[in-house]
């Protein structure tokens, strides 16, 4: 059964609009999974109080029979991939997927919760998932 799932792409580091492309790019190359349309890359202002560059953020819509903690993982293989150092949380990053919503699957577990808790206060991720929500 396919699910249609909404991931988050941003990239505050580097040529960010080369990350934001590359992740696209693992996306696509995931088995079971099409992606559907992707938001146009916008800038934004920091969120979280560090002190750190504008990021360029990013939603695709997927269409995918992938599990959610399947997605979640190959969307943590593909930051990797792009060179992602983890250091603290809500620091600058290369590239960032976040899993923000899963069709209409509530959960909340250690590892994952969704619909992604950002969405409540992130405007650019509401504008971006209602644009996406036009495509049909
Ligand atoms: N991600 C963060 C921390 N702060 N700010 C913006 N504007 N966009 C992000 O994607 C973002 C952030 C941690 O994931
Ligand atoms: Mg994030
Ligand atoms: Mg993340």
């Amino acid at each position: 059964m396919s699910v249609l799932a909404c991931v988050a792409l941003g990239s505050n580091l580097g040529d960010r609009l080369a990350a934001l492309a590359s992740g696209r790019d693992g996306l696509r190359r995931l088995p079971d999974t099409v992606v559907l349309a992707s938001t146009e890359p916008e800038e934004t202002v920091p969120l979280g109080g560090m002190e750190q560059p504008p990021y360029l953020n990013q939603m695709v819509l997927l269409e995918t029979e992938l599990a959610p903690d399947t997605l979640l993982t190959a969307c943590h293989d593909i930051e990797d991939a792009a060179g992602r150092v983890r250091r603290e949380p809500w620091c600058s990053r290369t590239l960032d997927l976040d899993l923000v919503r899963y069709g209409d699957l509530l959960c909340d577990t250690p590892s994952l919760t969704l619909p992604h808790p950002g969405l409540r206060d992130r405007s650019f991720w509401q504008r971006e998932i209602a644009r996406l929500e036009r495509h049909g």
